[in-house]
């Protein structure tokens, strides 16, 4: 069982339309709406793939509402916090030259009580799950290390866990040790407090965090694809170039293709190479956190991955 959390669900309405222009109303001829947030992506993915999975996190709200009981006709199991407030709408409108341009609302604010049962929330669901996905920013009111003592429950209650999220949470996630990350390059440098660099700095300080204890640290590179280090050995991950329809949940669909090998006993590269797939295939869809498996087998073909000596 692989659960993942979202501590700032969301629903997800893409809008389709021509055009964006500033300051004047805009008709919106197609919409989307779907459960989101981050970790909720990677579950929907995740059950794509043919994991069992369970989506967990705080919810509030009549927009709470709507996500567990879509996710569960989505058929994704769920066993969420209920929280005061309104969970957020996070909004992408891509216009007629695919550009995206999002705005996410803040979420409700959870209280210090709300922390407290999330943690024995995941000691709950830890206990019987192999890996735990922690995934998105924080609400108002979680403090900057609730994903460090998140980590540490559910290490002690014997999961893996991946951790995909930036800033401060991620600063202080690093801490709580988590089996996989996924910063970008600057986060990379934030951790550890590193200057801008060359290629050869950036490979010595994702083998330093490796060294760490962090056994897989992927820098995701944009189109360039992935630098991977995992527990030490370097890899140089490069996907195809597509027409892409939507890019918005590219890297949670990687990360459940990550979940999704490493739950199986994938070794690192046939992980790498199921994770860039997914994240590619998601591309080829209009809503954010889905793929088709074609997709997936297909992409699968043409992923590139260099051993680096
Ligand atoms: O990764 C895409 C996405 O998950 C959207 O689905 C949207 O809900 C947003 O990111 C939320 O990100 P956040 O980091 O605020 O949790």
């Amino acid at each position: 069982m692989i659960t993942t959390f979202t501590l700032n669900a969301a629903i997800d309405k893409t809008y389709y339309v021509d055009g964006l222009p500033y300051g004047k109303v805009t008709r919106v001829p197609k919409v989307l709406s779907t459960p989101g947030g981050k970790g909720i992506n990677v579950a929907r993915v995740l059950h794509q793939l043919g994991a069992q999975v369970r989506a967990s996190g705080f919810v509030g709200g009549k927009n709470g509402e709507y996500i567990a009981e879509e996710l569960a006709v989505q058929g994704i199991a769920n066993d969420f916090v209920y929280v005061k407030g309104e969970s957020r709408l996070c909004l992408n409108m891509i216009d007629k030259q695919g550009v995206s341009t999002e705005l996410l609302e803040p979420g409700p604010e959870v209280s210090v009580d709300g922390l407290g049962e999330m943690e024995r929330k995941m000691a709950e669901l830890a206990a019987s799950s192999s890996l735990v996905v922690l995934s998105g920013s924080l609400p108002a009111g979680v403090p900057d290390d609730a994903y460090r003592r998140l980590i540490g429950i559910a290490k002690g209650a014997g999961a893996k866990v991946l951790l995909d999220t930036s800033k401060a949470p991620l600063l202080h996630g690093v801490e709580g040790l988590p089996y996989f990350i996924k910063p970008n390059e600057d986060e990379v440098k934030a951790l550890l407090e590193a200057p801008e660099g060359t290629a050869e700095e950036l490979s010595r300080q994702v083998r330093r965090l490796n060294a760490r204890g962090i056994t897989y640290v992927i820098v995701t590179l944009g189109a360039e694809g992935a630098l991977a280090g995992v527990e030490g050995q370097l890899y140089r991950v490069r996907a195809p170039k597509l027409k892409a329809v939507n890019t918005v949940g590219c890297g949670d669909a990687f990360v459940a293709g990550m979940a999704y090998g490493l739950e199986r006993g994938y070794d690192a590269i046939d992980c790498l190479r199921l994770a860039t797939a997914t994240g590619s295939a998601n591309a080829l869809t209009a809503e954010a956190g889905n793929v088709r498996m074609e997709d997936v087998e297909a992409l699968k073909l043409q992923i590139d991955i260099e051993t680096i000596q």
